[in-house]
């Protein structure tokens, strides 16, 4: 009872064919799927842009999908539109079982990037997840889904920051691996005390 299973991000617009598609994006669906019946809390998140969100590179005139840009909050990676509201890009994967307890929805201010479920960008604004964990008396969390070196390991570090016990998955994880970010945020993510399992 003290532990939640969180997903994060399995969404169309990161799986093959999608707007920023994770290479494999689709084959955590199936383990995910499978990890859910043994966790009494699953918890979903769900990245949620409105169209013109200032973390999308046709935002910004001149730039281009992955190029960096200085935002009042630090550096942000700027990316191609993607998870716009309502849009098919931004459902789950069709095969996603959503039968969990909250979704939470993320990147919706226009103005502020959020990769993590517990903080926005600004590593200030709190989504309310760590509110939600701790009134129901959860401390250890396994995190899957997509991307790993992004929204997951975003999620992780907050996660350990706040006190949290936690895991992550590889097998049920797959990575966007941006100039080497996918190592370099697993050494991270290991410094500060998350698991591999
Ligand atoms: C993500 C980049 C932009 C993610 C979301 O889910 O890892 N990455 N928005
Ligand atoms: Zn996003």
């Amino acid at each position: 009872m003290t532990e939640a299973l969180i997903v994060i991000d399995v969404q169309n617009d990161f799986c093959p064919g999608g707007a920023l598609a994770v290479p494999d994006g689709d084959q955590v669906v199936a383990p995910i799927n499978a990890m859910m019946a043994r966790f009494d809390t699953v918890i979903l998140t769900q990245d949620w842009h409105p169209a013109g969100h200032s973390s999308f590179a046709s935002t910004h005139p001149g730039r281009g999908p992955f190029d960096t840009q200085e935002m009042p909050y630090g550096q942000q990676v700027l990316w191609p539109d993607h998870c716009v509201q309502d849009s098919d890009g931004a459902a789950f994967h069709p095969d996603l079982r959503t039968d969990g307890d909250l979704i939470i929805r993320k990147g919706f201010r226009p103005e502020v990037d959020s990769y993590s479920a517990f903080f926005e960008n600004d590593q200030t604004t709190p989504t309310g997840l760590e509110g939600y964990l701790r009134t129901r008396g959860i401390t250890d969390l396994t995190l899957v889904g997509l991307a790993t070196d992004f929204c997951v390991a975003f999620s992780a570090l907050d996660a350990r920051r706040l006190g949290f016990s936690v895991r992550v998955v590889p097998e049920a994880c797959r990575a966007i691996d941006l100039e080497g970010s996918l190592e370099a945020q697993i050494e991270n993510m290991r410094q500060c005390g998350v698991e591999f399992a």
